[in-house]
């Protein structure tokens, strides 16, 4: 019985994660991280940011930080009060609107001279499919409905095995 019941969960988390949009975690600056001198606009150019996406700060504490700032502050490098600085040394922001989003490092002159500042567009949430929106929706209504009954004729399945 035991092993049926795993069976079940597998079966019921499979349906679960199929219906899950996948989301990326983007690496600032890459394996590079967070520092100085990197070319982060460009970074920023060639990444393609979606709703639900990450983005990964890693960096050295005693050296950087991550403010989240308007488009005005962001021109002229201008930072929000200290205790609003993301300062952990690994900083996961979530991207949970679409629209332009601003970044800066608020140590020294890393944003005005040392390139540490960047801005993103975030896109909306990638469709399961790429057909218009009236007919995705239905799409995806009908794929998670036979998930669902696949997933309940396993578990009958297993249960009355
Ligand atoms: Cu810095």
């Amino acid at each position: 019985m035991a092993s049926s019941r795993v069976a079940l969960i597998l079966a019921i988390s499979m349906v679960l994660f199929s219906s899950v949009a996948l989301a990326t975690d983007h690496i600032v600056g890459g394996d590079k991280g967070w520092t100085v001198d990197l070319n982060y606009t460009q970074w920023a150019s060639e990444t393609v940011f979606r709703v639900g996406d990450n983005l990964v700060f890693n960096y050295d504490p005693s050296r950087h930080n991550v403010f989240k700032v308007n488009g005005t502050l962001f021109q002229s490098c201008t930072f929000p009060p200290a205790n609003e600085a993301l300062s952990t040394g690994k900083d996961i922001i979530q991207l949970k609107t679409e629209g332009r989003k601003w970044y800066v490092c608020g140590i020294a002159d890393h944003c005005s001279a040392r390139q540490m500042k960047f801005v993103i567009t975030v896109l909306p949430e990638a469709a399961p499919a790429p057909s218009p929106p009236p007919s995705s929706m239905a799409h995806s209504v009908v794929s998670s409905m036979f998930g669902v009954v696949m997933a309940t004729m396993v578990a009958i399945g297993v249960i009355f095995a």
